[in-house]
């Protein structure tokens, strides 16, 4: 058995029910024999896999959190690569992470395993591990590291964010004490799981505090609506965006069903929203429909959660609040000094165990992305009457679409390679659903192309929500006097 300290959490809670479905429930301690059970398989003799980095391709739940703890008993690094990707997006992850072994299940496996075959990794099923043979697992520090989770900045391709267990755990327990999970949490789990938001906040925090998650396949919102009208959760995180889909499908429900739905969101404990800017206008709907005052967080795939508002006390809308436990930040002045008034805006920067170790073979971009020891985070942010609020990015190359971090420049790279488009600029523009919206402006060599074309010619290279939403033909880019293209003079085109 290991000594990791989930693992000494999990055998706490036992026979508690950690993941619910409509047709199963498993127990701790059934994550805890799975995931024995595969770190026996990922071993293969060996007595450690010495940070080997393990893919992980398995749909959200208990299989999928037994592979990720057998990957870290191990002795592994588990790399959560996202189940909707294209294959060019795989082959990415894969080759940048050095991955050697894939583990998947069974409905993911068919579409990958022509892909790993050619990149020669080893692969295992998620749901049937051999028996467990007791065997030492290795022992692990807490500074090894633990996980890459890969997200888009601003460069062409994402980049690797590297944790260590320690980070993973700084992280996790910050939000435990912020936000109070205790073992009688029940919490539905419709994020992708390649990303901090369900990996950390929701997942991560229910299972260190013994409390039960349900996991979903995709974020299926009749079903989940069925659920809390069944008083089947106490808590609820979401991204804005599903905010927005939430109050539409409530606005447009009978009065008998929208009075059931709203008073059943009204009895739980906590309702969270990030990823992205809540606009305060959403925060206010949701009160009023609800009753509910939605604790609005800021956080970050580099730092895990840094502001929130707080759990007892004021959620002021349209503002991230506070630092959280453990976590230090500030703001910083571009090659300016640290900013300690109200008022003036500033880059928000990072520094607390929960912080990340670098970008995974990339020691340039790590180094530029510290300064003195704080973690940039290029968002701006300016501090009122004791409440952070988010001004905006210092980059116009990153764009944030339903929560996802998207880079422009990785988007304009594919669309390079069409072979109408001569020149082209992505920009994210303002969306009352998707926060923002992928916006294309292209330069055509010859003829003419329209968006279905555009976006059914995307679809085999980039993620649905990376192909672009809206279209626009120029015949040429706006530039300033030095020839450089103007992202902000782009948005204007539209
Ligand atoms: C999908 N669609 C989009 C889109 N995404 N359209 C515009 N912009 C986008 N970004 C379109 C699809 O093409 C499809 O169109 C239709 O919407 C339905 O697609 P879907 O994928 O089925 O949508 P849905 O299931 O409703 O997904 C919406 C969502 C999802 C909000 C649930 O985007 C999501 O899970 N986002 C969360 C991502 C996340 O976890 N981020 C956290 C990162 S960590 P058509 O025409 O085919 O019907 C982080 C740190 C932190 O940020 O602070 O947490
Ligand atoms: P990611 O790289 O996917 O982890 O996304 C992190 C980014 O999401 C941050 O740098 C912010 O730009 C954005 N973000 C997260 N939470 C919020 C929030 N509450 N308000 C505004 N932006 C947010």
């Amino acid at each position: 058995m290991s000594d990791l300290p989930f693992v000494a959490q999990a055998r706490s809670f036992g026979d508690g029910v950690a993941f619910r479905t409509a047709t199963s429930l498993h127990t701790y301690r059934q994550i805890l024999d799975h995931s024995a059970a595969l770190a026996v398989a990922l071993l293969d003799g060996t007595p450690d896999l010495c940070e080997a980095r393990v893919a992980l391709l398995v749909t959200p739940g208990f299989e999928h959190t037994a592979t990720q703890w057998a990957i870290w008993q191990a002795g592994g690094i588990a790399v959560p690569i996202c189940l909707s990707a294209t294959e060019p997006e795989w082959e990415y992850a894969l080759t940048d992470s050095e991955a050697t072994i894939l583990v998947a299940d069974p409905v993911h496996a068919a579409r990958i395993t022509p892909l790993a075959r050619r990149l020669g990794l080893r692969l295992l099923d998620a749901t049937q591990p051999a028996p467990a043979i007791p065997i030492d697992l290795p022992r692990i520090e807490r500074d090894r590291r633990a996980m890459i989770l890969y997200t888009s900045g601003t460069t062409n391709k994402p980049k690797g964010v590297v944790t260590t267990h320690a980070n993973i755990q700084a992280q996790i327990e910050s939000l435990v004490q912020a936000w109070e999970w205790s073992a009688r949490d029940r919490i539905p789990m419709f994020l992708p799981l390649h990303h901090i938001h369900g990996i950390i906040n929701i997942i991560g925090c229910a299972l260190w505090t013994g409390a039960v998650v349900e996991p979903f396949a995709r974020f299926d919102l009749p079903l989940i609506l069925d659920r809390v009208r069944a008083d089947a959760y106490t808590v609820f995180m979401a991204v804005p965006t599903i905010y927005v889909k939430l109050i539409e499908a409530i606005e447009a429900s009978a009065p008998g069903d929208r009075e059931a739905i709203t008073s059943a969101f009204r009895r739980l404990r906590l309702m969270v929203s990030g990823s992205a800017a809540l606009p305060a206008s959403v925060h206010q709907q949701w009160t009023a429909l609800t009753g509910q005052a939605l604790l609005e967080r800021y956080g970050m795939t580099e730092i895990g959660m840094a502001l929130s508002n707080l759990y007892r006390g004021e959620r002021r809308p349209g503002f991230v609040g506070t630092a959280l436990p453990g976590v230090e930040v500030r703001l910083k002045a571009e090659h300016g000094p640290v900013i300690t008034a109200e008022h003036e805006p500033g880059e928000i920067q990072v520094r607390g165990p929960g912080v990340f170790q670098g970008y995974w073979n990339r020691p340039e971009a790590t180094a530029e992305s510290f300064e003195d020891g704080w973690f940039r985070t290029g968002d701006m942010a300016v501090l009122e009457k004791g409440f952070f609020r988010i001004m905006g990015r210092l980059s116009v190359d990153i764009i944030k679409s339903g929560g996802y971090k998207l880079s422009a420049l990785e988007i304009e790279a594919a669309l390079l390679e069409h072979p109408l488009i001569a020149e082209c600029a992505v920009v994210g523009l303002p969306d009352d659903t998707w926060g923002e919206a992928v916006s294309a402006a292209v330069v055509l060599k010859d003829g003419s192309l329209a968006l279905p074309e555009l976006r059914a010619w995307c679809k085999d290279r980039l993620s649905t929500y990376k192909i672009p939403q809206r279209l626009k033909v120029v015949s040429e880019l706006p530039r300033n006097a030095m020839g450089k293209l103007t992202k902000p003079a782009v948005k204007t085109l539209f």
